[in-house]
C-alpha cells in the first residue's frame, strides 16, 4: 500500500478541485495563503502573552506546548486569518451543506516546544456524541502555519481518508503523514479526520500554529465567545466576524434575544426595531428552511 499523502494546492485552485480532494481525503493543504508581514504582526502582538504563558500539563495539551486562547482581545490581526477569503470558501464547502450558517468553534495558538512528545491522535468532532462515518461534517478545522511546519519540528500528523472510518477502527501512528507546510500555509481537516500534534525533535525550534476551527451553526461552540469578547469589541468588529462568533441566529429558532431579535441587532443597539415577536420563525419550525438541511419533520 502506498504511503498516505496530504495534497497541497495553490490558493487560486478552484473550489471544485478543493471540494473533490476534501471529499476523498478529508484534508488538504493550501500553500502560502497569507503574507509573512501579517503573520509577524500577529506574532508581535501575541509574543508578550506567549512569553508569560506556561506550558501545558497533560497528555492531550502537551507538556512542552504553550496554548494561547481568547486571541481577539490580544491582536486585531486575528481577524485576517478567521475571515480569510479562501478559508471561508472552504468552510462553505465543508459545512454549509448542513447548516444555514456556520460559526467559529475554537481559535487558539498551539506552540509546540523543543522535545515535545506527540499528541494522541483524535478527531476534533469528539466534542459531540456522533457516530462515524457520517454523511455530514460537524466541524472543520483550519490550522495555520505561523512558522515552517517540518516533520522534525512537530508538524501536525494527519490520517487522510480517516473521516470515512467507523468508530471501531483505531488509528495507528504508521498511518499518519506530517502536514509539512511553509509559514503562511494552512491545512484544513474535517471533524472526522484523525490527527494530532507531532513530536518536536529539535533542541531549540518552536513550531507555532493557530487553529481557527468552525462548526455547524446549530451546535454548541467549543469556546464561549460571549464571555471572551466584550460588547464594545463586537460593535467594532466586522459584522461577518461578529456573526461567526455566534452573535447570530440560526433559523428557525436558535439564538434569539428578547422578542425573537437577532443578537447582532441587539448588541448594536437596534432594540427599537423589535416587532414584539412574530410567527416568522414559528412557521420555519414546521417546515424545513431551504438550504438549511435542518430536518424538522
Ligand atoms: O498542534 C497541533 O498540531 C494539533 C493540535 C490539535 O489537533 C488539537 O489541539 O486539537
Ligand atoms: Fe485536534
Amino acid at each position: 500500500m502506498s504511503a498516505p499523502t496530504i495534497t497541497t494546492v495553490d490558493p487560486d485552485t478552484s473550489s471544485e478541485e478543493i471540494g473533490a480532494i476534501l471529499e476523498r481525503d478529508g484534508c488538504i493543504i493550501v500553500r502560502d495563503a497569507i503574507d509573512h508581514a501579517t503573520i509577524d504582526a500577529l506574532l508581535g502582538d501575541l509574543d508578550p502573552y506567549l512569553q508569560r504563558k506556561p506550558c501545558g500539563n497533560g497528555n492531550f495539551v502537551g507538556y512542552k506546548t504553550k496554548r494561547l486562547h481568547s486571541l481577539f482581545g490580544k491582536s486585531r490581526r486575528v481577524q485576517d486569518f478567521v475571515l480569510h477569503e479562501r478559508v471561508l470558501d472552504i468552510m462553505d464547502l465543508t459545512l454549509l451543506p448542513w447548516c444555514e450558517n456556520y460559526q467559529l468553534n475554537s481559535n487558539s495558538i498551539t506552540a509546540v516546544g523543543p522535545d515535545e512528545t506527540p499528541q494522541p491522535l483524535h478527531r476534533d468532532d469528539l466534542l459531540y456524541p456522533l457516530s462515524h462515518p457520517s454523511e455530514r461534517n460537524a466541524t472543520s478545522t483550519v490550522f495555520w502555519a505561523l512558522s515552517d511546519f517540518r516533520e522534525e519540528y512537530g508538524a501536525t500528523r494527519i490520517i487522510p481518508g480517516s473521516h470515512k472510518w467507523d468508530d471501531q477502527r483505531v488509528p495507528c501512528d504508521d498511518e499518519t503523514c506530517a502536514a509539512v507546510m511553509t509559514k503562511g500555509s494552512f491545512c484544513v481537516f474535517v471533524g472526522g479526520v484523525y490527527h494530532g500534534g507531532g513530536r518536536n525533535l529539535t533542541p531549540d525550534v518552536w513550531r507555532i500554529g493557530m487553529f481557527t476551527g468552525f462548526c455547524l451553526g446549530w451546535l454548541r461552540q467549543e469556546q464561549n465567545w460571549y464571555l471572551s469578547v466584550t460588547p464594545e469589541e463586537v460593535r467594532e468588529m466586522p459584522e461577518r466576524l461578529a456573526r461567526l462568533l455566534g452573535f447570530n441566529i440560526h433559523r428557525p429558532f436558535l439564538g434569539w434575544v428578547q422578542d425573537f431579535q437577532d443578537p447582532y441587532d441587539v448588541i448594536r443597539g437596534y432594540e427599537e426595531l423589535s416587532s414584539g415577536g412574530s410567527d416568522l420563525y414559528a412557521e420555519g419550525a414546521t417546515r424545513p428552511v431551504p438550504g438549511a438541511g435542518v430536518r424538522v419533520a
